[in-house]
């Protein structure tokens, strides 16, 4: 058995009573007069609390991972990403961030600010594998766990309180069974009654912290943050709200809405909203369940591998316009083949970052077509994108920085199908298409009503 067996086995529920080792971090860093943990929690927890939403986020991830599978890099500054300076940091270690080095900065200046780090190579598998050992170890807290990328979720605690406790019980176990799961990482966590608070709630108590906002003291909270902590405002929108005066959440909550809206539009009343601590939304969980997938019938079988490619470029095209149209980035790609006798064969990988390209797509199906063990002929070539989490989190989106320019590209091409149709474009190695290989059916699905 590994440790993740070993510790699922163990834990088929996790228990309930409180860590001694756990070292508990009730941060108050960044705006500092603002409280940021209350301790007394009423044991009638229902009323106060209308639901209970708990977000963990890894601390450091990848270069957590790498401390501690080589213990000679515990305890140093470590930047993970190429060994070449071309290319960017993709994360820090805490030893390295008061060197103001992090995620997305080019290698080359990070070296030069922080000349000691050990640069080590990114290894997604790897990645891939403790995340997977860390949302085994969510869903073992809650059936409604909302991954929103490798190293971070929402889960829904409410009503949970018979079995883990008041919420800062909650916010422990969970740290300590990330901790015992991985062998030794630590999550932040977050608690309180909306998505928006818990989020802010885990990000500021980074570090190995743990933070718990009871919902009726929300807005006092966030008032006394800066406007760079609301979900959605980037450096160029905090430039607009500072220029309107606007410094913290509290002085927008206090702003009037109408004025909000003049200057900001849309986003003056979801900043108003935030600000006052209202975020209805759900937990959406399952997000492993929603696929996005297109397939086409073909009106003539084929064995032909250039052709089976160009309907498989056909459905990435239409899956990557319908996840950037959806905000969804995709952590699995799959394909799926029709022989012509009706057998249904399908193959499917996970992918080490969750994506949203084009191009990223093809390549995978690419990759998957060769891993059929049958050669066809094929009377329906399709694909599908599984595990969608979402693209609301703008930091993540640097995610994807190594394909910005793709992802630019495909936004244009997004913009003239919406305008002229969605086969206007072609890519060059399409335009050599026989005639034949026209289609006789298309079914793009959307297995989840949820998504749209
Ligand atoms: P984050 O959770 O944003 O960052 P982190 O876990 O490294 O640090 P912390 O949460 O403690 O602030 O991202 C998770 C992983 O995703 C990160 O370890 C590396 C990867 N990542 C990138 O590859 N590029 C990026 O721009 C970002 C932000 C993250
Ligand atoms: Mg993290
Ligand atoms: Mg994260």
């Amino acid at each position: 058995m590994n440790r993740k067996q070993q510790y699922l086995a163990k834990h088929g529920r996790v228990r309930q009573s409180a860590t001694s080792y756990l070292s508990l971090i009730l941060k108050a860093g960044g705006d500092k007069s603002s409280p940021n943990v209350c301790g007394t929690m009423s044991t009638k927890q229902d009323s106060l609390w209308p639901r209970t939403i708990a977000h963990a986020d890894m601390d450091a991830f990848y270069a957590a991972v790498e401390q501690l599978d080589d213990p000679s890099l515990r305890g140093k500054p470590v930047l993970v990403g190429p060994r070449s300076n071309r290319g960017v940091v993709l994360t820090a270690s805490y030893e390295a961030r008061p060197y103001r080095v992090g995620s997305a900065m080019p290698m080359a200046k990070a070296r030069r600010l922080c000349p000691e780090a050990a640069i080590v190579p990114p290894r997604f598998d790897r990645y891939q594998e403790v995340s997977r050992t860390v949302m085994d170890v969510f869903a073992t807290f809650s059936p409604e766990v909302e991954a929103l990328s490798l190293d971070e979720a929402f889960l829904d605690m409410t009503g949970s309180e018979q079995l883990f406790g008041e919420p800062k019980a909650i916010g422990r176990q969970l740290k300590r069974a990330v901790y015992e799961a991985t062998g030794g990482l630590t999550a932040t966590v977050g608690l309180s009654s909306t998505k928006y608070v818990a989020k802010v709630a885990s990000a500021y108590g980074k570090p190995n912290g743990l933070t718990v906002v009871p919902p009726k003291q929300a807005k006092a909270w966030l008032a006394a943050l800066s406007v760079r902590w609301l979900w959605g405002a980037g450096p160029k929108m905090q430039r607009r709200l500072h220029d309107l005066g606007l410094r913290t959440i509290g002085d927008v909550a206090k702003a009037d809405p109408k004025f909000l809206y003049k200057e900001l539009g849309k986003a003056g009343p979801h900043f108003h909203a935030l600000a006052h601590a209202e975020d209805p939304r759900a937990v959406t969980g399952h997000q492993g369940g929603k696929s996005i997938g297109s397939e086409h019938t073909l009106s003539t079988d084929t064995a032909d591998t250039a052709e089976i490619k160009r309907h498989l470029r056909r459905s990435a095209e239409t899956i990557g316009r319908r996840l950037r149209k959806k905000g969804y980035f995709a952590l699995g790609v799959g394909v799926k083949l029709k022989t012509a006798d009706f057998q249904l064969l399908t193959r499917q990988r996970r992918l080490t970052e969750p994506t949203d390209v084009t191009e990223k797509i093809y390549s995978v199906g690419v990759e998957l077509l060769k891993v059929f063990d049958h050669q066809g002929p094929f009377r329906l070539v399709g694909m599908a994108a599984h595990a969608l989490v979402r693209s609301e989190e703008q930091t993540q989106l640097n995610l994807f920085g190594g394909s910005a320019r793709q992802r630019r590209l495909e936004a244009a091409i997004d913009d003239l199908s919406e305008r002229y149709g969605a086969n206007i474009v072609h890519r060059g190695n399409d335009l050599a298409r026989p005639s034949r290989a026209r289609l006789a059916a298309t079914l793009d699905f959307l297995d989840d009503d949820s998504v749209d």
